[in-house]
């Protein structure tokens, strides 16, 4: 569980007329707020600034320490005690390091930078290796359309970036310049609505963005099936604010009536669970109906058989399929990279490398009830308002598991994710 430290703060440059931070959503008191994001950085509300002063990690030179929290005191006196265990105290240069970018403005809580526009042209990235190097396809309605550019980053696109790993990312909407033969140079990315982000290494890693649904993968076996994933999906999907649907594949290999209770739990909850195998050409009309116009990012561990999935709904994707290990019964992470494709029946779909176990980004204790959506009739009956269902008295969550209201596992994934499962 993780709460992201603020590597970007922007502040107002110009005449600082008209201009006020908004409060962030956590400090907000309406009910609603509890459920959805709270955001680090403040947006602006009325005049758009031409000018921003951009606190960004420095992405040249030395890294500054990051763990010698002691020496950090003693040079700079920070205070330590404000730290939970998603912060990081960092040494001089970083945080307070700041810089101005003319020509950029704020869209919420993201800059987009003001460029020619005549001189360029929009596209989607199909992928996106260390932010650096990308595959743009130039969108349908500009000069050579569909055409793919092998682009480079310009460096004011990463440094507005509050980590420069995800200056660009798979499924981003971008205005490059094309170059040479086949290739540009990406001069701004257009602001983001709906990704799928997880933690790694106490950092946001954004995985893909402007997707409108996960579709979660599980094997039915080979490997075996985890259904505490599927709740970490489902509550990332959530936090994100995109749809989830669960993809249950390999149906081949087991006797589909083990599963109803699964199916039929998730089915219950409001889910839709897509039964697959690619092995018996079984689910894929279903599946195709539930891409079709949707922005689609195919998720889960390792050898569950996304990439097989997608090479089954459209042949010519062509995308690389490994085998799962006969002796760990796992995968053995065939794709490399997240992979935009565009679905002739319509839609878009993104292939992604398989996961161990997803560390949820930016998700606070107090608001993955909210995610659970069995949970919410009986929220409100707790005795205690700031209840988090693990011991409390009067607990009306754990009485309606006693009752079988509520199911065990979705409980227990409900614990993994408040208290930690290592
Ligand atoms: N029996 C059976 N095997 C399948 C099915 N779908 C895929 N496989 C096999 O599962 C293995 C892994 O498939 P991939 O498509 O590479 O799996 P992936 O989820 O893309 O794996 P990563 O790219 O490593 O994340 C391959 O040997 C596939 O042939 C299925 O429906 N039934
Ligand atoms: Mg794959
Ligand atoms: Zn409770």
């Amino acid at each position: 569980m993780l709460d992201g430290p603020c590597a970007l703060s922007v502040e107002e440059q110009s005449g600082g007329q008209g201009v006020r931070p908004t409060v962030p959503t956590e400090f907000r008191s309406d009910a609603a707020s509890k459920h959805r994001f709270s955001t680090d950085c403040f947006s602006v509300a009325k005049k758009q600034p031409s000018k921003l002063r951009v606190a960004f990690r420095k992405n040249r030179g030395n890294t500054a320490r990051r763990n010698d929290i002691t020496r950090a005191v003693q040079t700079e006196g920070v205070d330590v005690d404000g730290l939970d265990r998603g912060q990081r105290v960092s040494g001089k240069g970083e945080l307070t390091r700041k810089r101005t970018v003319v020509g950029a403005r704020l869209e919420g809580d993201q800059i987009v930078i003001d460029v020619d526009e005549a001189t360029c042209r929009r596209g989607r990235v199909l992928a996106a290796i260390g932010s650096t190097q990308c595959t743009v396809q130039a969108d349908a309605d500009q000069p050579e359309p569909g055409r793919h550019f092998e682009c480079t980053v310009r460096r004011v696109v990463r440094t507005v970036a509050r980590d420069a790993r995800n200056a660009v990312v798979t499924g981003d909407n971008v205005l490059f310049v094309p170059t040479a033969d086949g290739q540009g140079v990406i001069e701004r990315v257009e602001p983001r609505h709906g990704v799928l982000a997880r933690g790694h290494q106490y950092k946001q890693h954004i995985l893909v963005a402007n997707i409108s649904q996960v579709a979660i993968v599980v094997s039915a076996n080979d490997p075996p099936l985890k259904p505490a994933l599927i709740d970490r999906f489902i509550v990332s999907a959530a936090k994100g604010e995109v749809g989830a649907l669960i993809v249950l594949n390999k149906c081949d290999l087991v006797d589909l009536a083990d599963l109803q209770p699964l199916i039929g739990m998730y089915a219950r909850l409001g889910y839709t669970v897509v039964p697959t195998s690619v092995v018996a050409g079984r689910g894929l009309a279903a599946l195709r109906r539930r891409l079709k116009g949707q922005q689609t990012v195919f998720t889960g561990q390792s050898g569950v058989g996304k990439s097989s999935l997608l090479n089954s709904l459209q042949p010519g994707l062509a995308l690389r399929i490994g085998d799962v290990s006969q002796v760990t019964h796992k995968g053995r992470h065939t794709t490399r990279y997240a992979e935009l494709r565009e679905l002739e029946s319509g839609g878009w779909v993104v292939d992604t490398p398989g996961i161990r176990q997803l560390e949820l980004w930016d998700v606070q204790p107090v608001e993955v009830e909210g995610f659970f959506v069995e949970f919410l009739p009986f929220i409100p009956h707790c005795k205690f308002p700031d209840c988090l269902h693990l011991m409390e008295t009067g607990c009306a969550v754990r009485e309606a598991l006693h009752n079988d209201l509520i199911s065990r596992t979705r409980y227990e994934s409900y614990l993994r994710m408040i208290v930690g499962d290592e």
